[in-house]
């Protein structure tokens, strides 16, 4: 059984997502606060990464940075509560669109399984012969329905998001999150990262401003390969969380993923090696060293 959401004084608890939670501040704005905790198989681990949820704060932070001339964003301050400095922010309160936001510049996971069912992802015809991992001539604009905790997104056609949220809006989504891949998948090129897609969750403001908000551009919003590994025509390994798929699959774990029974906690060994790539990550992209400054996560014994 997962942890339950820390409680923070004075704060009410709004939501929790599998390794965040959001709460609501009396000023009216909202605290997002990021656990060290981690999901692999679609299940949330028993176990915690030390420094995880800092590490995808400070990289969310300094991404928006990096796009903060394509679109503003939510994050208010990182002035927090003590018990969750360092992996919390204080973001604005918007009018959240009803759709997930993804571009996808390679294709993998649900578009691929699209893709072989259909010959198209989201209604968008792609060619022929396509494999696990093939990069796309153009990125494509994969909107999808917020589902429910624990169940899955599912892809929509872009019909589906004007008739949700209007043609002007819709556009506007498509041409924001297409030119938040393109920056960022720059950026991450040139430091030997492929950025084969990524969730954003846009909003607006009261004003009707479009807003970046949620995290973005963390190992949990987006899928980042090493360039080195790559080879299309399998499953691509997975920057961060590699290791830990291995150990859970391998003999040594004891678990068998069909036996719906909850995976074991993780070897010291697997813990450390998956913060060591947490931490990788956000040096190599932000080209700063990581100095932690929270306190330990208190979950996390
Ligand atoms: C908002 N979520 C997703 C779920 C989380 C986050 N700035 C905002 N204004 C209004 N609502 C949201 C945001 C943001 N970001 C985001 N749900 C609502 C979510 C669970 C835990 F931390």
């Amino acid at each position: 059984m997962p942890p339950a959401p820390p409680t923070l004084a004075g704060l009410t608890h709004l939501h929790s997502g599998k390794v965040r939670d959001l709460y609501a501040l009396p000023s009216g704005d909202l605290l997002m606060v990021a656990s060290d905790r981690l999901s692999a198989f679609d299940l949330v681990l028993n176990t915690t990464i030390p420094d995880k949820g800092e590490v995808l704060t400070r990289l969310s932070l300094w991404w928006f940075d990096q796009l903060a001339d394509l679109v503003p964003h939510h994050v208010l301050s990182a002035d927090v509560p003590e018990e969750v400095r360092g992996r919390a922010v204080v973001c604005r309160r918007l009018s959240m669109f009803p759709v997930e936001c993804v571009a996808r510049g390679y294709l993998t996971g649900s578009g691929l399984l699209d893709y072989r069912a259909t010959g198209e992802v989201c209604g968008l015809a792609l060619p022929a012969g396509l494999e696990d991992g093939s990069r796309l001539d153009q990125p494509i604009f994969t909107p999808a329905s917020k589902a429910a905790l624990g169940d899955h997104d599912e892809n929509v056609s872009f019909a589906a998001v004007e008739a949700a949220v209007g043609t002007a809006r819709a556009a506007e989504l498509r041409e924001v999150t297409l030119a938040v891949y393109a920056r960022a998948e720059e950026i991450t090129r040139e430091r030997g990262i492929i950025l084969a897609d990524t969730k954003l969750e846009l909003g607006t403001a009261p004003d009707g401003t479009l807003v970046l908000a949620d995290e973005v551009l963390t190992p949990d919003s987006s899928r980042f390969w090493p360039a080195e590994d790559y080879r299309p025509g399998r499953s691509q390994p997975s920057y961060d969380k590699q290791v830990v798929r291995n150990w859970l699959l391998s003999t040594e774990s004891g678990w068998d993923r069909a036996s719906g029974e909850p995976p074991p906690p993780l070897p010291e060994e697997v813990v450390l090696l998956t913060r060591q790539r947490y931490v990788e990550a956000y040096e190599r992209l932000t080209g700063e060293t990581f100095v932690p400054t929270t306190a330990p996560d208190p979950r996390s014994s």
